[in-house]
């Protein structure tokens, strides 16, 4: 009985924290292998203006700016300069470059409440934006709209090449 009232007070515990973590991660998932990554302008209703970057630890410059809310065109899109694997995290800053400069990004915990994320459909995904700190700014997260999208990236002519002598060195081998 001791354990069992243990285990009911841990369900009571953790599920009162779930509540009260009600801010969502806004990270973004590959939903399957391969994946080529576009990212779209969708809208802005935005006094201030901001820079949407994906962010990449690997570069030097720690990302790559992608899209303007006030200089991009709404359907402009860029491709992501590599493929994702399946379940593999993608993370996207908003820099507020004219007006209230601030940084936003769905990998610091600190700035989620700035996103909202639907993900109802996993290859396409929408993020929007609210570009005033909050609990500053009025949540209308239309200040820079995006959508994430996921397509099954095409192979060169290059690496069907060479997954032709792949195939070619395996049967030579079963042969010999
Ligand atoms: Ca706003
Ligand atoms: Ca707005």
């Amino acid at each position: 009985m001791k354990n069992r009232n243990t285990i009911i007070a841990l369900a009571i515990t953790s599920a009162a924290t779930m509540a009260h973590a009600d801010i969502a991660d806004p990270g973004i998932y590959s939903p399957f292998d391969n994946a080529q990554v576009k990212v779209t302008f969708i809208s802005s209703s935005a006094g201030y203006t901001g820079v949407f970057n994906w962010i990449n630890p690997d570069l030097e410059s720690g990302g790559l700016t992608l899209l303007n809310n006030h200089e991009s065109a709404t359907g402009e899109s860029v491709f992501l300069p590599t493929t994702f694997q399946q379940g593999e995290r993608i993370d996207f800053s908003y820099e507020v470059i004219r007006g209230g400069l601030d940084l936003f990004e769905t990998s610091d915990a600190a700035d989620w409440a700035q996103f909202s994320i639907d993900a109802s459909d996993p290859n396409n995904v929408w993020i929007g934006v609210e570009d005033i700190r909050l609990p500053g700014g009025d949540s209308d997260f239309n200040d820079a709209v995006f959508q994430v999208s996921f397509s099954p990236a095409v192979p060169t002519p290059g690496s069907i090449a060479l997954m032709g002598t792949g195939m070619l060195m395996v049967s030579r081998r079963r042969r010999g």
